[in-house]
């Protein structure tokens, strides 16, 4: 169950002293009470070496995402239809940017460092979301990613608002209130699409159909092959469950596509009147596990212009380092 793809070494966060044997009953019984009291662990808490794995696991994936997802986006700030569009594009891209610092901030709380996750990361190693290993392939694409993709983001990221880990569920609480502006300047920017040329419609009506199925993946394998769920949500890391969440999602987003004039690709998608939800169709866990595992249509390409861009950051982050030597240096020549 914890051998994820992000490895943390089995000695990560036993840096400090204040991690005591995991085998101590005492402190696994005051985490556990604290836990079935819905209260938070912080940072400087004892916690069971499992419990801090999979956070950061699961907030340097998520960190991950935030990052690589700026990539299909980033693609079109010169390409936006106007400025307008441009201005709000460059907004949102850097906010997806802040939000992965918040994150990696989150998990070095954990004890790992960023150098450790951002080599998970551009090795290979660690996961981020399938959905950013596709295509942006027209201007609508950019408005259903943030319809969409953000929608997906907000309904899963709202219940981790109240993760037990503090760090995380603080984090979320801002990351929450971006993605909400992100997911509406999505919708708008479709309305307004919707509303031009036949061509413009049929444009957003493509990005619908070749994301849809991808976002309903975003929530995570269904609850029964999840290995990860049964112990997340003992936890309290997990509230809800990826299957009720992928629910939640198709209920709120079924009357927004009616608002919008967009056919779903779901011939299966209809109102169940005894369930109170809607039915769907069979996503393909196949094509998202090939995707997960590296082998999506655009894994490679997203991975190495990652690289390359950490690559030519180097300069940046020598000369900040050079800075605070010299700082520091005049700072103890001034005191002494
Ligand atoms: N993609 O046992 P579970 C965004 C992996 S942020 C890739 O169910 P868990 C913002 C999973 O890691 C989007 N891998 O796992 C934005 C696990 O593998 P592991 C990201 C996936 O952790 C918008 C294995 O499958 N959000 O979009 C995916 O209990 C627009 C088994 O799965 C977060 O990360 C997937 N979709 O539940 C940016 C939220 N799903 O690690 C730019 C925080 C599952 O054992 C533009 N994360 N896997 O090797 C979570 O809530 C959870 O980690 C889940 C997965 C729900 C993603």
């Amino acid at each position: 169950m914890y051998t994820q793809s992000f490895s943390v070494p089995d000695n990560a966060g036993q840096k400090s002293a204040r991690t005591p044997s995991t085998e101590n009953p005492e402190l696994m019984a005051a985490f556990d009470a604290r836990i079935d009291a819905d209260g938070r662990i912080e940072p400087q808490d004892w916690m069971p070496e499992a419990y801090r794995k999979t956070l950061v696991r699961q907030i340097s994936q998520h960190a991950h995402s935030e990052i690589v997802g700026m990539l299909p986006e980033g693609n079109w700030i010169s390409r936006a239809p106007s400025l307008k569009r441009k201005a709000i594009l460059i907004a949102k891209v850097q906010d997806e940017g802040g939000h992965g610092l918040y994150l990696y901030s989150a998990a070095e709380t954990l004890g790992t460092s960023r150098d450790q996750m951002l080599e998970g990361l551009h090795s290979g190693k660690a996961k981020y979301s399938s959905i950013f290993n596709y295509p942006t392939l027209n201007w609508a694409d950019v408005g259903v990613i943030g319809w969409l993709v953000d929608g997906a983001a907000i309904m899963n990221q709202i219940p981790l608002c109240r993760c037990s880990y503090g760090p995380y569920a603080r984090a979320m609480v801002r990351v929450c209130k971006e993605e909400s502006f992100h997911q509406r300047q999505g919708y708008e920017a479709l309305l307004v699409m919707m509303q031009g040329t036949e061509a413009q419609r049929a444009m957003v009506q493509d990005a619908v159909n070749r994301l849809w199925w991808k976002c309903l993946a975003m929530f995570g394998p269904p609850d029964a092959d999840s290995p990860n769920s049964a112990q997340g949500m003992r936890w309290g890391i997990k509230r809800i469950s990826n299957d009720e969440l992928r629910q939640k999602f198709i209920d709120a987003t079924v009357p927004q596509a009616k608002v919008l004039g967009v056919t779903l690709p779901d011939p299966d998608l209809k109102w169940n009147e005894e369930r109170q939800h809607h039915d769907y169709g069979q996503i393909d866990w196949q094509e998202f596990w090939n995707t997960v595992e590296g082998n999506g249509p655009c894994n490679k390409e997203r991975l190495a212009t990652r690289v390359k861009a950490h690559n030519d950051g180097q300069w940046v982050r020598d000369a900040a380092l050079a800075y605070t030597r010299k700082q520091q240096q005049r700072a103890q020549k001034e005191a002494a």
